[in-house]
């Protein structure tokens, strides 16, 4: 048997699934990886140039414009067939678990509930200053065009600058977060890691750790991104085609 039967069989029997996705998973749903050059009139930033605390203080403007344009485009991507397969897998008497880098949501909009998001979500902000966490309302979501600078709002306790509720780098994974992905790594029988490049740590140890625990690991990607360890499987191809297709088989 090649590896994708192989993996389809091991699926079947399985009791315990944890999904490990990235920015891969949603790229047929339109949202750009990070690995693609940035779009449009960001393509002169670099992500992680953006993605930090110290660019916020610097500009905060520009960063909050930017997860407003990154909110819009989520909220105008649909889940795709990867998204929905997972979903679907966990209506089989299965325990299916989604633990993601990923901070749109996707996930949750195609059906999979308490997903895990290590690096935060679009949905939510904070206060900079005061942490407190802050619903926004429509008119504070609104970007009228890609590439516009948009001053924060402020917090209502402290009038600091509201930020995005997600991780940046040098930045803590929420502890609860970490704790609960820790718990399904190391518990499961099987973690499918879906689009990541395992470049971002500590999230890229995860494969690692499931391997560690005695899981089998099932890498769904268009590169090869195999640690080359027993109980590995390495399944090139795009999520929307192999997620599915492993469904069916099993
Ligand atoms: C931390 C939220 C402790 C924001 C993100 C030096 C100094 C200081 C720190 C460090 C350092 N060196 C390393 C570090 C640690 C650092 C890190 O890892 N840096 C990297 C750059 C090396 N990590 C941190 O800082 C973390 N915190 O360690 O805290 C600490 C505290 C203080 C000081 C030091 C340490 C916090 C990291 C969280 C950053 N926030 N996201 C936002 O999204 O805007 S990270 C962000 O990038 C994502 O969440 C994700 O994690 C990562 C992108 O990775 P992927 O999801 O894998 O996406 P990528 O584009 O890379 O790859 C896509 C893959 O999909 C590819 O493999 C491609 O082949 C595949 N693909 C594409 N299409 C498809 C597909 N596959 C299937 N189907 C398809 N159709
Ligand atoms: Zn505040």
């Amino acid at each position: 048997m090649n590896d994708k039967e192989n993996a389809a069989k091991i699926l079947k029997h399985a009791k315990k699934v944890v999904f490990f996705t990235g920015a891969g998973i949603s790229a047929e749903s339109g949202i750009p990886t990070f690995r693609d050059s940035l779009t449009g009139l960001w393509s002169k930033y670099d992500p992680s140039r953006l993605e930090t605390a110290q660019a916020f203080r610097e500009n905060p403007a520009l960063v909050w414009g930017w997860y407003l344009w990154r909110r819009r485009q989520m909220s105008e991507a649909l889940p795709n067939a990867a998204h929905l397969m997972i979903s679907n897998l966990a209506e089989t008497g299965r325990e299916v678990y989604v633990v993601t880098q990923n901070i749109d949501n996707l996930h949750e909009r195609a059906g999979s509930q308490n997903v895990v998001h290590l690096h935060g979500s679009l949905m939510s902000a904070k206060c900079f200053s005061c942490h407190r966490p802050t619903e926004l309302t429509p008119e504070q979501l609104v970007v009228s065009r890609e590439g516009e600078e948009v001053p924060p709002p402020r917090c209502g306790r402290c009038n600091g600058r509201l930020r995005p509720g997600i991780v940046w780098f040098k930045e803590d994974l929420p502890k609860g977060a970490w704790k609960s992905a820790m718990r399904l790594v190391r518990d499961c029988d099987v973690l499918v890691s879906v689009g990541t490049s395992g470049i971002v740590t500590p999230a890229a140890d995860i494969p690692e750790i499931a391997l560690s625990s005695k899981a089998v690991v099932i890498h769904v990607n268009i590169d090869d991104v195999s640690l080359e360890e027993p109980n590995e499987y390495m399944l090139i191809g795009k999520a929307c085609s192999v997620l599915p297709a492993l469904w069916n088989d099993s």
